[in-house]
This record gives structure tokens, sequence and C-alpha cells, in this order.
């Protein structure tokens, strides 16, 4: 049995699929980051760093509980624990790592900040929204590039690197506007391949039910805002 800790945010989204994907029994645990959960003793001593998604695994190597933080370590432990979704070896190994990894350091770091200065920064910070949105558009320019040479992010087969880059991406209607779909044809069909997988629908539907116990983040206390975002009291000198 592995334990879930999380909320709905896109981070954790990816291992949802991934769970689902690779069939693994679960147990969700919310955890209520717009409360701030994520600060107390409990949480930290699974991840130092305060942040969702963590799962620990009660049969983890050598038959030990195990726990892992870091969404992109967590999908890689998950796909070599079953062996699915990431290639054991090889080149394809690397590929989808790799593609994996412009998640990681592109997609979700861009949509965050992009996302962070549109929904939740004072009006009138244009620096700011332009260089992420153009960052965002950058790096979806680059997806759409690779769907058009390869079927998946990782190339001939679906894996860990689609899972990490679906819950962004599925995103583009919302945060850019709709309209801007019809820049990334193909980005757009495999969001809709993927969204069509049972496993996929299965997943969606516990985020769902995970969001329904968490704090939405516009419910949040103003003074939990700023310590989440480091800023009014809680920013540093
Ligand atoms: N690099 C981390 C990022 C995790 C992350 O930013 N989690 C957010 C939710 S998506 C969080 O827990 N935020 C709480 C906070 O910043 O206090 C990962 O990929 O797991």
């Amino acid at each position: 049995m592995i334990d879930l800790y999380g909320m709905g945010s896109p981070n954790v989204v990816k291992i949802y699929l991934a769970l689902e994907e690779m069939g693994l029994p679960y147990k969700a645990i919310p955890i209520d980051v717009f409360g701030g959960a994520q600060f107390k003793a409990e949480f930290t001593k699974l991840n130092p760093s305060a942040k969702v998604p963590v799962i620990v695994d009660h049969e983890g190597p050598g038959g030990r509980p195990y726990t892992v933080f870091e969404s992109g370590a967590i999908l890689i432990y998950l796909a070599d624990k079953t062996g699915q979704f990431l290639p054991r070896d090889g080149v394809a190994r690397y590929d989808a790592l790799q593609w994996m990894m412009v998640q990681m350091t592109g997609v979700g770091p861009m949509f965050g900040q992009f996302v962070h200065f549109t929904r939740f920064a004072p009006k009138g910070n244009d620096y700011a929204v332009d260089r992420y949105r153009t960052q965002v558009r950058r790096v979806l320019d680059v997806l759409e590039q690779r769907l058009a040479a390869a079927p998946w992010l990782g190339g001939q087969e679906y894996s860990i690197a689609d899972m990490a880059t679906f819950p962004w991406a599925r995103g583009v209607g919302l945060f850019l506007g709709k309209a801007a779909e019809q820049d990334y044809p193909k980005l757009m069909s495999w969001v809709a391949a993927i969204a069509s997988r049972p496993a996929v629908v299965r997943a969606l539907a516990a985020v769902d039910d995970v969001r329904s116990r968490t704090t939405a983040f516009d419910k949040a206390a103003p003074d939990m805002l700023d310590k989440i975002f480091g800023r009014g009291a809680h920013a540093a000198a």
C-alpha cells in the first residue's frame, strides 16, 4: 500500500495518474496546503521542503517503508518499482527522462510563475506577467514541435514524461485563453488522447475528491497566502 499525501495541484495530479496507470493500491491523505498543513512538523518529517506530493511506500526497497518527495523522483521511483512507463535502459529511457525534465524545469515552473503573477500578484506587474507568458509560450512551442515528431513525449510509448506534462498542458485554454489552444494542435490532440485513458478518468475523479476535502486557493486566509508566497510579513530580508 502506498500513502499519497497531496491536494489537487498539478504536481500531485501527476502522481494520481501514475498510481492509477500502474494499478498500485494507494490511500490518498489530503494535505490542506492553503490551510498551512504542509508547515506542520508531522508533514515536514516526511518532506523537509514542506511541499506536496509525498508518497510513503509501505513495501519499499528491502520490504521496508520508504518515503519519496519531489514529483519527478516519485514518478521515477514508481516506474522503476513496477517496470512500467519508463524503459529500463537504453536511449528510450533517457529520451523519456529528458522530456520529463523539460516539464520539471520548464513547463511546471513557468506555468506556476505565470499563474502566480496573473492570479495572486497585485495588478500592474506587467514585467512578470509578460516574462512568464512568453516563457510558457516558448516551452509550449517546444512541446508542439516534439509531438509533431513523435506520438508521445518520450518517443513511441506513453511514459512518465507524458504523465508529468499533462496536468499543466490540459490548462492551456484555462490559463492563456481558449483561442491559444489553436496554436498547439498536436499538443491538444495529445491532451485529448491522455484524457480519454480509463486510468486518467479515474485519477481525475480522485483529484476532484481530494479537492473537495482541502481549502480552495480563493478561500485561504490572507496571512496564510502571504506565508505560502513568502511576502508581506513573511518576506525574507
Ligand atoms: N518541485 C516540487 C514542487 C512541489 C510544489 O511546489 N508543491 C506545491 C503544490 S503544487 C506545494 O506544496 N506548495 C506549498 C507551499 O509552497 O507552501 C515537485 O515537483 O514535487
